[in-house]
């Protein structure tokens, strides 16, 4: 087929539903081959509708028709058209009315793995975003929401356990080896929050007892022999409940919450109702299998699919352009939670770092698209760092101008005034307006307008005076589509910090007292000045504290007010940030010139503040961790911005590392000593963090150039460890050397988990981010290899995704070999699995930022891809986006 443009959807076209759906009643007869759906929707014409004569419009993609039936009777073939996207009923009645629909879909020949296929011979569904309609004809949009009732009915011996939404109402065997159950949920949903689970699963019960005293089943199914593995989630769960009734008074609503691990899934997670369908690997953990991070990553995810119980279900969206509206919501509530459960600067720095590292470039790039984006060919190409991670900081920066009070004011009356119902950004907007007192309607335009904002922030002391003038300007690039922007509503949260080291009390012009030694600004207009008076002394500004908004900060900071700030801001994040800026700074002097004499170019400020870091016993180790690691290449990348050398890049920060390692080697000797976690493994952030300092110090120990010791300390380090998280972080050193040590330490790992389907995908994730030159070859080697299956999401993610998007230097090889492999391999995985192939294809999307070169490399890939015929809509529209 060749490629016709295809169809743009619009928010601005949007329409009311000609008919609306009250009740679904499913009856589905399992088999790989051909699943039987016997769909009986109560249907009534939509009283809001503007368009009173249009005939009934049901979605349906793969299907085999093989009966309408309208209020019992047979409707014949003349009665409606059927292509390969829609069925129309011609002469549908106003009143309610009885339709039945009687198809196949065969869920073994189902690689898109969106609608029902199968998992390891477990069924499963995937709804989200338009996945129903491959399932059985239906409105599949989520502003049509209905009572599902769902029978199913399978080979018992295949598939002894049958799921769906809501409540089990009955169940039994059937003839001939099959049986049934049948579920009901009687809160109305859309249909992307259907789902279907059928096969042969094992399971964890626990109980939950809500604040009114309910009490709730808790059950997490796995594939049996994985039982062992759940407690960690059950646990997180159980926190997610408490923590969503003590924080925003949510309870749960259901009888029973079941969540299903599968191995084969396109994402992380789904928040179907009651029925949650999870990545195995975010549920599934043992101290030996699964590292601190994984252990942190299936807490948090845990969380976020059950918030979207209130944020996502209970309140839907009314269709696709709102999806910030549950996802930026429930992102926001899940980064609250792991704050309020671990270390708060810490998951600040992370989520900044994710942000900036994801975000930024797709709002700097051919792909920026504002948080509620106004068109999409594709919808599943939305569900980006743009709609979830930046849709979560305009709900902090709502949170900043409300306060914690005020925002959860804001919050109950959106709950009052919108639940059962499918909402917009307005609606959101206006609730939070209403109910924490409010003016937000220029803050609408972080919703509308694309682009990272830039904040120039300049500020002179008046010692005669003893007063502080802060002028702060802004201005957004233009984006695709959007030449010119309005000024925004900048929250800046900002301290002045003395001399002294300590904060100024902060007094405006016209007040009478201090507020306080942080407080926030209200940047609206293009430029503002803002008079301290009561200054003492000349400070250093601390601006943009605890990142109050997505924006790029200039604040014009020299060398030493960022060396003064990153020893003795009081605000973490910001600590943390002049740190950061005072690296960046360095390794970009250092790109293309090699190191001089130069004491400065050697990092020794940098390496002093680490010395005194180390030697601070009152820090958080976690946090330390976070201060001593060097801005990544993609960070010097982008800060550069143009006329990228990502070898240039890697060396410079080699050499900066290996320079700080010499200087420090005995203080990270020591720390590597003193922090060793004795005692039986325990996820919790204490020991996390422990380890995460000690692993940081490890690899710097292992980075002095040369060292023998290094690589030995290494191999000791993977010999001894008793937990995933340490073997990681060895092997993490390991796979980047070219000695023997390597391939020793590798294939040892994979003799030992070759069973683990999990841990073999950071066996291959090593080795995709291996900095060897040989990597390109070993991974190409390793899509034959029998841990590799072009088919599993996992394994495409693990080995070419993380290559992709995540080893700089060898993706970026001078020759383009990098390139014209991903390329090839985006274009053998479309035609199997769309979205997992149009992910991919998002690591092109900076090509611009890189030298003529390797520029000219990544456009031909990305034209040869635009010019393939056949190309699914996901694939087209991030190819041609992207060369746009
Ligand atoms: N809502 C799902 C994502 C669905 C993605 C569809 N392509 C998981 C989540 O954000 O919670
Ligand atoms: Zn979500």
């Amino acid at each position: 087929m060749k490629n016709e443009d295809p169809r743009t959807i619009r928010l601005a076209e949007y329409t009311a539903p000609a008919f609306l759906i009250d009740e679904v009643a499913l009856d589905i007869s399992l088999d790989p081959k051909a699943t039987r759906v016997h769909s009986r929707l109560t249907v009534r014409r939509n009283p809001d509708s503007k368009a009173a004569d249009a005939p009934l419009v049901l979605d349906g993609e793969k299907l085999t028709l093989h009966e309408v039936k309208l209020n019992g009777e047979t409707v014949s073939p003349n009665g409606y058209q059927v292509d390969e996207a829609q069925l129309t009923l011609f002469d549908a009645p106003d009143g309610p009315f009885t339709l039945e629909i009687v198809t196949d879909c065969a869920p073994e020949e189902n690689t898109a793995l969106t609608g029902l296929y199968l998992s390891s011979d477990i069924y499963c569904t995937q709804c989200e975003a338009q996945g129903f309609r491959r399932i059985t004809y239906f409105p599949d949009r989520p502003d049509v929401m209905a009572t599902y009732r769902t029978r199913i009915e399978a080979n018992k011996t295949d598939a002894p356990v049958l799921l769906s939404n809501g409540n089990l109402e009955a169940s039994g065997d059937l003839d001939g080896g099959r049986h049934f159950a049948e579920w009901h949920d009687p809160f109305p949903k859309p249909s992307y929050l259907f789902a279907l689970v059928g096969g042969k699963l094992g399971h964890v019960e626990d109980k939950f007892t809500t604040m009114s005293g309910r009490e709730v089943t808790l059950r997490i199914y796995v594939e049996p022999g994985n039982e062992d593995r759940c407690a960690y989630a059950m646990e997180a769960l159980k926190r997610s409940m408490k923590w969503d009734e003590e924080r925003f008074g949510r309870e749960y609503d259901l009888d029973i919450f079941m969540i299903v691990a599968v191995s084969a899934f396109n994402m992380g997670a789904m928040e179907n109702k009651g029925l949650n369908v999870f990545n195995d690997k975010y549920i599934l953990a043992r101290a030996d299998t699964a590292t601190d991070a994984d252990y942190a990553a299936i807490e948090a995810i845990i969380a976020h699919e059950y918030f979207h119980n209130w944020t996502g279900n209970r309140i839907t969206c009314r269709d696709w352009f709102q999806l910030c509206l549950k996802e930026g919501l429930t992102v926001f509530r899940d980064q609250e939670f792991t704050s309020d459960m671990r270390s708060r600067p810490v998951k600040r720095i992370s989520d900044v770092k994710l942000l900036r590292a994801h975000q930024f470039p797709e709002d700097g790039g051919p792909l920026a698209h504002p948080v509620r984006p106004d068109a999409y060919i594709e919808i599943n190409n939305f569900y980006t760092a743009t709609v979830y991670e930046k849709g979560a900081e305009l709900c902090r920066m709502i949170h900043t101008l409300a306060g914690p009070e005020r925002f959860r004011k804001g919050m109950d009356l959106y709950f009052e005034r919108h639940d059962g119902e499918a909402a917009t950004v307005e609606d959101f907007v206006s609730s939070l307006a209403d109910g924490a007192d409010l003016d937000l309607d220029q803050f609408m335009r972080w919703y509308s307008q694309s682009g990272t904002p830039e904040v120039l922030a300049s500020g002179t002391y008046d010692a005669t005076r003893k007063s502080y003038t802060l002028t702060l300007s802004q201005v957004c690039q233009p984006t695709p589509g959007q030449p010119k922007k309005a000024p925004y509503h900048i929250p800046v949260a900002m301290g002045l910090v003395g001399p002294d080291g300590n904060d100024i009390p902060l007094q405006l012009q016209g007040e009478d007292a201090p507020i306080g030694p942080s407080r926030v600004l209200n940047l609206t207009e293009q430029e503002q000045t803002f008079h301290f008076v009561n200054v003492p002394a000349k400070p250093v500004p601390s601006l943009l504290r605890g990142f109050s908004a997505p924006v790029k900060l200039n604040a014009n900071l020299k060398e030493r007010d960022l060396m003064f700030l990153m020893t003795h801001d009081s605000d973490p994040f910001n600590r943390w940030e002049a740190a950061q800026r005072y690296a960046t700074g360095l390794l970009i002097g250092l790109v293309g010139a090699q190191a001089n004499g130069d004491k400065n170019r050697q990092g020794t400020a940098f390496a002093d503040m680490i010395r005194a870091l180390l030697a601070d016993s009152s820090l958080d180790p976690d946090y330390v961790a976070q201060m001593i690691v060097l801005p990544s290449e993609q960070t010097i990348a982008q800060t550069i911005g143009k006329d990228v050398d990502p070898d240039a890049i890697h060396a410079a920060r080699e050499t900066l590392r290996g320079s700080i390692a010499v200087q420090l080697r005995d203080e990270f000797a020591k720390t590597y000593e003193a922090f060793r976690v004795d005692g039986p493994y325990s996820p919790d952030a204490d020991h996390a963090g422990r380890r995460s300092l000690r692993n940081a110090c490890l690899a710097y120990l292992a980075a002095v150039p040369g060292s023998q010791d290094g690589v030995a300390l290494a191999l000791a380090h993977y010999r001894q460890a008793t937990n995933m998280t340490d073997a990681m972080a060895a092997l993490g050193v390991l796979a980047n050397v070219e000695e023997p040590a390597h391939d020793e330490a590798l294939a040892d790992f994979y003799d030992r988990w070759k069973d683990n389907h999990l841990v073999v995908d950071k066996w291959l994730t090593l080795q995709a981010l291996s900095t060897r030159p040989d990597t390109l070859d070993r991974i190409k080697r390793l899509t034959t290899h029998p841990a590799f299956n072009i088919k599993g999401p996992n394994k495409v993610r693990a080995l070419i995704t993380s290559f992709a998007a995540a080893n700089q230097v060898r993706f970026h090889a001078e020759d383009g070999a990098g390139y014209e492999f991903v390329a090839d391999k985006v274009l053998e995985l479309d035609r199997l699995n769309p979205q997992v192939a149009a992910r991919m294809l998002g690591s092109f999307k900076s090509w611009r930022q890189f030298e003529a070169g390797r520029r000219a490399k990544m456009e031909a890939a990305l034209k040869r891809i635009a010019e393939t015929e056949g190309l699914s809509r996901d694939v087209y529209e991030i190819a041609t986006k992207t060369l746009a």
